[in-house]
């Protein structure tokens, strides 16, 4: 780890005012009377990058000139935020940002609100590809960033009257977007279609039908003082077809812009589904699109101006790393590309290959392994379904080699058989790849003894893993700067903010009685902060005398809101009958955030229920005081920031197993949250590093849930023997939460009756029975806050630089560059 303090400005406030009023006057033709905060954030951002330009030449410069391999994170997602400010921190201009927006009369906040938010991604795996991108430049490894420019991200989220879930749609660039450049010059083509010759040699060449043109919109990546600028290349999805005038001149001018529109269709927009993937044709031309443009740019970049290059030398110029089976496609298309375009032999192209590439799996749910038709290959990749066949047979010969148990060979196939077979992306990755990884050590471990049971026997070397982390920049320093400068009191640098495990050093000062009182006042300013956004952007009135109680991720099953709502009803239903005395009930603001992929019916089902307890619970004068809940909709990137400095109990709730890591749980516990969770995902690690004493667990293990689904579970007989849980779903039922309709949630409750397949009722009893523990320390501030304050001071692992320094040593043997 570096440990460096803040960078030095390259630029002084007269000098930024300056540029700025030249933007003004050159980019947006406006005087800086004439001038919008909107204007003026364009402004500075382009002054911004003025001086991020020579850093961004020397950065690519280093990295041809070859002093260490690069790395290539291929990934379709990468949700990055809003850039400016953090743009601003790397680069060491935040200062002279304020001061010179200040002197031209506008207020910083005003201008940092005018940038409207990329949300090209869904949730955890494209946030990662984001603090990844961010991490790789501090620490001044040479990397590229490869994904898609979606028009529409993910989409905005709204409530109907009735809570439920609607989907607009996130036109994101409505606005004038200065970060992405584009450039035309450098664009690839992306072939699809058509058919398979075999030439007099006896090679192959695939003769495509349609092509698209893929356009690179180049996105500066600066790092934290490391004086490096990476990029971030999303590729944008342009017609090469020129307007058909033959079919305009019949008139017929829908079908003459036909294929402009098909081709363009291509980067339109994000599928939402964050676990099951849709297996359409879009969505795999979307994946072929971006992995075949980036590593033709790769190799453009690498080679340039060679007709001839030698490409046995490529992996030690870029190594790719497959965020999710999405980017797999990539391994026959190298594949292709060695043997097809350069006339490689298939083993030296095999040798190359699997040198090149790795892959991160990010879930343990089968249903979220992506598995494709071959039908589907074969019509848009012809030559690629060959290429999957030919590594099929190849690698069923080697394992034939490695065992002789034939159902475990059959059960490793790549491609599998029968009428309809089908690609199995994850096996190809495994195959394809030097190392597999998981995201957290528990779900690396189940990754090997279950999910990929049958590779980790026989290429038990390929597996490792590697815990993932956050950014300490966007989400302590940006989102949280009253906690940013008491860490740097406490420590007496502010060099945690490239060495996170720094934070340890503030363990003693949890024994200090006034440190950890200006700790509990910077999570009460925090939340008086949330306070008014939330009544500014949402109308909501929260009382930040209470305690901020959030749960905020992907709505899914087996992340278990409903476990949430049915405590939560429980609780309400305590209150109103007098179970719970006035005095008893300890004042609390539950605030739920999620979006739910858009057919998911039970999770869209359970948004509209959360919605609907909500009205009840803080429309009752009964609670009023006692118990509120608020649902902000479209959780995003911007809410996040705000919302986890200012939240003292952090809910991570999965059915144990399920979750593969988490990030929102090391975002939390670094901005001094206390959590409540399963022993799941990267809760494990956390509770491990913060202290027993210091976390709230309850429910199964993984064991216990294993053993529970062998003896056959019954989520009937949990309902009968806890009365409290029987009275929750009783009202889900008896439509307290639907104005007496007594059918609008029945689909959710006989869910939960009969199937419950992440055992919520089970572990219903022992999250509510250790609520009692959160509120008797709760009411005990100077504690709470001494163990809130041991969770950021043994948080430092879970930064995403030292997830990042795993990849380097484990998978890619890279480092920076010198
Ligand atoms: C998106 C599209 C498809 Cl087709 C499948 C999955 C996704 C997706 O968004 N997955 C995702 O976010 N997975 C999460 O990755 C995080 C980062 O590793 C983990 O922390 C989290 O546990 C996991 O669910």
């Amino acid at each position: 780890m570096t440990g460096i303090t803040a960078p030095k400005s390259p630029v002084t406030t007269a000098e930024f005012a300056d540029g700025i009023r030249e933007q003004l006057k050159y980019a947006q033709g406006v005087t800086p009377e004439q001038a919008t905060p909107a204007d003026v954030y364009v402004a500075s951002s382009l002054v911004v990058r003025h001086y991020l330009q020579d850093a961004w030449f020397k950065t690519q410069q280093d990295m041809i000139n070859g002093s260490t391999k690069a790395v290539g994170y291929l990934s379709a997602e990468f949700l990055i935020g809003k850039q400016l400010r953090n743009a601003l921190l790397n680069a060491g201009m935040l200062d002279q940002f304020d001061e010179a927006v200040e002197s031209l009369g506008f207020k910083p906040q005003d201008v940092v609100d005018a940038e409207y938010e990329p949300a090209l991604g869904n949730g955890g795996l494209g946030r990662l590809a984001a603090c990844f991108i961010d991490s790789l430049a501090s620490l001044g490894v040479p990397a590229f960033g490869y994904g898609i420019q979606y028009k529409y991200g993910i989409f905005k989220q709204e409530f109907d009257k009735d809570g439920k879930q609607v989907e607009k749609p996130e036109y994101w660039q409505a606005n004038e977007e200065p970060w992405g450049h584009v450039d035309y010059n450098r664009s690839q083509r992306v072939n699809f279609g058509g058919k398979v010759v075999t030439r007099p040699d006896g090679s192959k060449e695939w003769q495509p039908e349609w092509s698209v043109r893929a356009v690179p919109v180049d996105y500066m990546v600066p790092g934290y003082a490391s004086g490096r600028v990476n990029t971030l290349r999303l590729w944008s999805a342009r017609s090469y077809d020129e307007f058909d005038l033959a079919t305009f001149n019949k008139s017929d001018y829908l079908n003459a812009v036909k294929p402009q529109v098909a081709a363009e269709n291509i980067s339109k927009i994000l599928y939402p589904e964050d676990s099951t993937p849709q297996g359409k044709a879009l969505r795999l031309e979307q994946q072929y699109f971006f992995v075949a443009a980036s590593i033709h740019d790769a190799i453009r970049v690498f080679y340039p101006g060679q007709d001839k290059p030698d490409l046995t030398t490529f992996p030690d110029k870029i190594c790719f790393q497959l965020n999710d089976t999405h980017p797999v496609i990539g391994i026959p298309e190298l594949m292709r590309v060695l043997i097809d375009e350069y006339g490689y032999t298939w083993d030296v192209a095999w040798d190359i290959t699997t040198r090149t590439f790795n892959y991160t799996c990010h879930t343990l749910l089968p249903e979220a392994l992506e598995v494709w038709p071959a039908e589907l290959i074969g019509e848009l990749l012809p030559r690629h379904l060959e290429i999957i066949k030919a590594i099929n047979t190849n690698f069923l010969a080697e394992l034939a080699t490695k065992t002789r148990d034939k159902a475990k060979i059959n059960r490793m196939r790549i491609v599998t058989e029968g009428d309809n077979p089908q690609v199995r992306m994850a096996f190809l990755a495994v195959a394809g790849g030097s190392h597999v990884n998981g995201v957290a050590e528990l779900h690396s471990e189940l990754l090997k003894d279950v999910t990929l049971r049958d590779f980790s026997d026989l290429y038990g070397d390929k597996f490792t893993n590697v815990t993932n982390g956050v950014t300490p920049r966007r989400f302590i320093r940006l989102a949280n700067p009253r906690l940013s400068a008491l860490i740097t009191e406490g420590l007496g640098t502010d060099k945690w903010l490239s060495d996170l495990e720094l934070l340890k050093g503030l363990e003693p000062l949890a024994k200090d009685d006034e440190f950890v009182k200006k700790f509990a006042a910077v999570k009460q300013a925090n939340k008086v902060d949330f306070a008014n956004y939330a009544k500014r952007e949402y109308g909501f009135e929260l009382d930040p005398n209470t305690m901020f109680n959030t749960m905020v991720k992907r709505l899914h099953e087996y992340k278990r809101q409903s476990l949430k709502i049915l405590a939560l009803i429980a609780r309400y239903a305590d209150i109103k009958s007098g179970r719970l005395s006035a005095d008893d009930v300890l004042p609390r603001t539950v605030i739920f955030g999620a979006k739910s992929a858009p057919g998911y019916y039970l999770a869209k089902m359970t948004i509209q229920l959360i919605n609907n307890v909500a009205r009840v619970v803080n429309n009752d004068p009964d609670v009023k005081g006692k118990l509120s809940v608020y649902f902000p909709w479209n959780y995003n990137v911007r809410l996040a920031q705000h919302l986890i400095p200012a939240t003292d109990l952090d809910e991570q709730i999965s059915q144990a197993g399920k979750e593969a890591s988490g990030t929102g749980n090391m975002k939390f516990a670094l901005n001094g949250a206390m959590t409540v969770g399963t022993l799941d995902g990267a809760n494990v690690e956390i509770r491990e590093r913060v202290g027993a004493e210091n976390f709230f667990l309850f429910g199964m293990t993984v064991d216990e849930v294993d053993k529970l689904y062998e003896e056959g579970y019954s989520p009937a007989k949990y309902y009968e023997a806890d009365p409290r849980l029987k009275a929750a779903i009783d009202m889900v039922s008896d439509g307290t939460f639907s104005n007496g309709d007594r059918n609008t949630y029945a689909p959710l409750v006989a869910d939960w009756l009969t199937k419950d397949w992440f055992m919520t009722l089970a572990d219903f009893t022992a999250y509510c029975s250790i609520q009692s523990d959160i509120e008797a320390l709760y009411r005990e501030p100077l504690e709470w806050n001494r163990k809130a304050l041991l969770n950021v001071a043994n948080s430092g692992y879970f930064s995403s630089d030292r997830s990042i320094e795993d990849y380097l040593t484990r998978i890619w043997h890279t480092g920076p560059l010198v």
